[in-house]
């Protein structure tokens, strides 16, 4: 059971200040004692209250800061190892951090009172390009990652768009991006990978070696151990490649429905398997942009059936590029990232994973966009992944062959609200909840999916082990039972052992 402590206890208790004695002497106890028993162990930490500290527990979302009891920066599996038998041995609560930019904070706890384990030093990435394998430390980055696999022999993974993601959880739990509508998901390529458990032992997760728990792990990872290295299959980065933008502007709600529900037809049994595409609205503007794997005049046709039940576009950019470059035209700045990354946003976000929009939900979504959203002007988007259909290969994977659990989804929504200083406004809960509101009020019916990488701290624990893991969250409290009965590894939102 995770302990409580105030970030300000915390920082007296770290600079031996006296403090009140309604403060329970055994979350103290606990304190000093798992100080005491990493040291002991040889456990590399940060000093709580140190700069490294500090900086170490920023959150990606500084909307939900939190306050660990002790930060672990192993660079060893033994000192992993070590690290989750001393929290186990005091009742203390672990969560793993590869990049830290889980929306709910899960990297630093998502609640006061975690043993955080950094995995920052677990950024080796080395290929096999006899094999199209790599193996890739938990902590890298997706831009140093992208960058790696392609300088060692031309290789590539699946993954998403911002280069400061570690690889780590968004791998533990789906991994979308421009290259997934053909490839599949980040977790699509794991092949392996190495666990610390909860019992601190350290174990293989493969289709051949503890199976439930490689099931487990591709969805819902963090629940269930630390995973220090993965083993991807790779494949030959794409190139050249047909980078593109078209910009809309729909002049009445009818014209969007039509739009929307044109994507949506399209989606579903049109698309090929070779374009990569989202659908981006934001106060200023609405854009289809995306890659397509082939050449300019395959693009074109592929295109063309959907681009002639829109409106002509305002403008549009379809480019010739090169691997690299095709992820950097997407990843608001350079690929590589340095270890004191420092990149945060103050904001609230939510998803939606639907399988198919009706035409009320598509009509309530634009009269919400309309004449609600339009006259917000905060730098919120609303991004419509085309993510299903016939030609996807996320959809092609069999919806139990992991824990993650939207194979059918259509669509992958992600509505996102922030400020650029501040406190986030009470007023932008109501906003984005009505917007997601919009769709499933005109599908009462319909159990909705979320996307976990996108993590609603909103939600309740109910609600998020409905949203995120549907019908496989009894098998995982199932799995969870035999793996970590004692919730060793847990957030707010994760599995239950019962
Ligand atoms: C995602 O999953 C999206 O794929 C990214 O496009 C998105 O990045 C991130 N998550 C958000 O954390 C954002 C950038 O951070 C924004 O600065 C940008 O305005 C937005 O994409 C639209 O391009």
């Amino acid at each position: 059971m995770a302990i409580h402590i105030a970030p300000t206890l915390l920082a007296l208790v770290t600079v031996g200040v006296f403090f009140p004695s309604t403060v329970t002497s055994s979350v103290l106890q606990k304190l000093a004692a798992v100080d005491t028993c990493l040291t002991t162990a040889g456990v590399p930490t940060y000093a709580s209250g140190s700069a490294d500290f500090t900086q170490a527990i920023k959150p990606f979302n500084l909307r939900l800061p939190f306050t660990p009891v002790a930060l672990a920066v192993p660079s060893t599996v033994a000192h992993v190892q070590a690290a989750v038998s001393c929290a186990a041995s005091l009742g203390i609560t672990v969560s793993a951090k590869s990049g830290g930019h889980s929306y709910a904070s899960h990297g630093i706890g998502g609640e006061n009172g975690h043993l955080i384990v950094d995995m920052l030093y677990f950024n080796n990435i080395t290929v096999d390009k006899s094999s199209s394998t790599a193996m890739v430390g938990t902590g890298a980055r997706l831009g140093n990652v992208a960058t790696a696999l392609y300088n060692q022999g031309g290789q590539a993974i699946s993954h998403g768009t911002c280069p400061g993601v570690g690889v780590g959880g968004l791998a533990l739990h789906g991994g979308y991006g421009f290259s997934s509508h053909t490839h599949g998901l980040t977790l699509d390529g794991i092949l392996e990978a190495t666990v610390v458990l909860a019992n601190s032992t350290v174990v293989t997760a493969s289709a051949t070696q503890n199976p439930d728990l490689f099931w487990a792990l591709r969805g819902a990872g963090a629940s269930f151990g630390i995973v220090t290295n993965f083993k991807f299959q790779t494949f030959t980065a794409p190139s050249p490649n047909i980078v593109f933008t078209y910009m809309f502007s729909f002049g009445s709600q009818q014209q969007a429905v039509s739009a929307i529900s044109a994507i949506q037809t399209y989606t579903r049994s049109t698309m090929p398997t070779e374009l990569n595409m989202r659908f981006t609205i934001n106060p200023y503007s609405t854009t289809l942009s995306g890659v397509y794997y082939g050449s300019q005049a395959a693009f074109t046709a592929a295109i063309q059936p959907l681009l002639s039940t829109m409106p002509a576009p305002l403008y549009n950019t379809v480019q010739s590029m090169g691997w690299l470059d095709t992820l950097t035209a997407y990843s608001n700045g350079a690929l590589a990232t340095t270890l004191n990354y420092d990149y945060h946003e103050t904001f609230f976000a939510k998803s939606l994973m639907p399988s198919e929009l009706s035409d009320a939900a598509i009509t309530a979504f634009v009269a919400y966009w309309f004449n609600t959203a339009k006259s917000n002007t905060r730098d919120w988007y609303v991004m419509m992944d085309l993510h299903g259909g016939a030609g996807s290969a996320i959809s092609k994977v069999a919806a139990d062959a992991t824990s993650y659990a939207h194979r059918d989804a259509i669509f992958k929504f992600q509505f996102y609200d922030r400020v650029d200083s501040g406190t986030y406004p009470s007023n932008g809960f109501p906003f984005l909840n009505g917007w997601v509101g919009s769709i499933t009020s005109a599908m009462p019916n319909t159990t909705f999916g979320m996307y976990i990488n996108y993590a609603d701290s909103s939600l309740t624990a109910d609600q998020a082990h409905t949203a995120y893991w549907l019908d496989h969250y009894p098998k995982l409290t199932t799995i969870k039972m035999a793996y970590d009965p004692k919730k060793v590894f847990s957030n707010p939102q994760a599995i239950l052992s019962t």
